[in-house]
């Protein structure tokens, strides 16, 4: 297996790896710095400015002066959207350089950075500047002679806090209906993976977003992420994480009574009914488990397959799982590269031995691939039960589950059996039954023969554990706006 990576072109070159505050690319107030990774040769890309408590202070400080007394708040709706079309133009314009880094930070393989997540980011921002000079109120019919109307105001300053799996695409899905409601923002990126949120952030402020509308203080989680959480001077925490994180970040949040969203973890039914096209099932199973090295939230991870198809879908997806090619993102014909960091690539090895001890049959995959870099070979658990940890647990990685099942009320009971409630699929050729199923499903998601189908215009989010509010569409506009009753007497 290669694992020797070859960035090209720009990305090969000088990074930024300041702290973007108040306009400028600055150090750490602390002077440290931190090493981020390059998880395909487990060294290191370069040093970051480590940001903490003081960092965080002058980044709100520079996000409450732009939002209180301007520029951004008094600036012309359909202005903000133009520095949002303005954005997405010099992504675009950059999206070779952006993509490679994007592999080299994260690991993804190049073809999915550059076709896949780039061009995502993209709309995002495009379907977001559309949105900046239509978000309305109402005129409201009140009892009495008074004329009521209500406004959509931005919430204010927002912190955000993003993890390591898609880098960019979760900058654009916080920054995008953020900037368009007119708030002011502080990323903080996952500290896995901080270079391409900065390379985002030198774009931005060619873009000519104003000083103080963008901040971006790379960290760690509770030295720069729970600060900027507590921060009195924050009006709303927007996060992507795990659920565990997202408990603590909402208890974090409580006593200065921040606005609150989350997008949490995961582990959604990928539901295979008899009657469905069994090879466009395995293509949607192989896609929702295995995109991204198995690091989505949505990932298809408790797969369910009726009973009469189950040894032929298991057949099917052990040939196609030995076909994927593990190893260089930058190689043209990988399909895997390595997961995060050693933590990742560690919970993920420990998750197949449980697997293995608690009588999963592994059909394939199992174990590291190579000797060098985070790389784990993609796996398949047959004859998995509802209660083992790898039906339980949160694994993400590529590692995937298949469960047998009997009939329609079984699989729903069981689909629903988890504290989580982010996505779901069902694959059939009877639409009747694949709606009723969508119907009765508890996520946030459902979709009806295929998987990771996302939109910039289609809200995404958890029901249950998985989260609170929605990202994307109109619906992540709410997260970011408070509504204001305005009420004039007419007499
Ligand atoms: O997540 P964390 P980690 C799941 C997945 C993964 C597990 C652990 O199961 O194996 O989480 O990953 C910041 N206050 N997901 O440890 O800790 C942190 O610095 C404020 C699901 O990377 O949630 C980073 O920026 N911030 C998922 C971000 O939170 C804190 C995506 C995410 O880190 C903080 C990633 C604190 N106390 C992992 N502690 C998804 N839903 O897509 C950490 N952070």
């Amino acid at each position: 297996m290669a694992t020797v990576t070859k960035p090209r072109k720009k990305a090969a070159a000088s990074h930024q790896t300041k702290l973007l505050i108040d306009g400028k690319f600055r150090d750490s107030v602390s002077g440290k710095t931190f090493a981020t990774i390059n998880p395909a040769t487990e060294k290191e890309i370069a040093q970051v400015a480590e940001g903490s408590a003081a960092d965080i202070d002058l980044a709100v400080k520079a996000a409450r002066k732009a939002f209180d007394s301007g520029p951004w708040r008094t600036m012309d709706a359909r202005d903000r959207g133009r520095l949002l079309y303005k954005l997405a133009d010099l992504v675009e314009q950059h999206i070779d350089e952006l993509a490679e880094l994007e592999s080299l930070d994260n690991g993804k393989p190049l073809k999915e950075s550059r076709n896949g997540d780039l061009p995502l980011v993209v709309d995002c921002f495009r379907y977001y500047a559309g949105w900046a000079d239509k978000i309305t109120g109402k005129t409201i019919p009140v009892r009495g002679d008074y004329f009521c109307y209500s406004k959509r105001e931005p919430v204010g300053v927002v912190g955000q806090i993003i993890p390591w799996n898609f880098p960019l695409l979760m900058v654009a899905w916080k920054w995008g209906p953020a900037l368009a409601a007119g708030c002011t923002v502080i990323l903080k990126p996952a500290e896995q993976t901080p270079l391409t949120a900065l390379r985002l952030g030198e774009l931005a402020m060619e873009a000519g977003f104003p000083a103080g509308v963008i901040n971006i203080v790379p960290g760690f989680g509770e030295t720069a992420g729970a600060p900027l959480v507590a921060h009195k001077g924050v009006d709303k925490i927007a996060f992507t994480g795990e659920t565990s994180t997202g408990k603590l970040i909402m208890k974090n949040a409580a006593d200065t009574m921040k606005r609150v969203t989350l997008e949490l973890g995961g582990k959604s039914p990928n539901i295979v009914f008899a009657d469905a096209d069994i090879d466009a099932a395995v293509d949607g199973a192989m896609l929702g488990l295995y995109l991204n090295q198995g690091q989505c939230c949505c990932a298809g991870s408790r797969l369910f397959v009726q009973d009469s198809i189950y040894d032929k879908m298991v057949d099917k997806l052990a040939e196609a799982t030995k076909k994927r090619k593990v190893g260089d993102p930058f190689a043209d014909d990988t399909d895997q590269g390595p997961q995060i960091d050693e933590n990742q690539f560690k919970k993920i090895l420990s998750y197949i031995d449980k697997g293995k001890e608690q009588g999963a049959k592994c059909v394939t995959g199992g174990e590291r691939s190579g000797t060098e870099g985070y790389f784990i070979k993609p796996t398949i658990f047959s004859e998995v039960k509802d209660d083992m940890a790898i039906a339980t647990d949160e694994i993400f990685g590529p590692v995937m589950q298949v469960l047998r099942f009997k009939d329609v009320e079984e699989v729903i009971k069981r689909a629903n059996t988890t504290d989580y409630g982010l996505a779901a699929a069902v694959w059939s050729r009877d639409i009747g039954k694949a709606h009723a199923l969508a119907d009765r499903i508890r996520a946030g998601t459902v979709w009806i023969n295929c998987y990771d189908v996302f939109d910039a215009a289609a809200p995404f989010g958890g029901f249950k554990s998985s989260g609170i509010g929605r990202e994307l569409g109109e619906a992540a506009l709410e997260n970011y706006t408070e509504h204001k009753t305005v009420t004039v007497a007419l007499k």
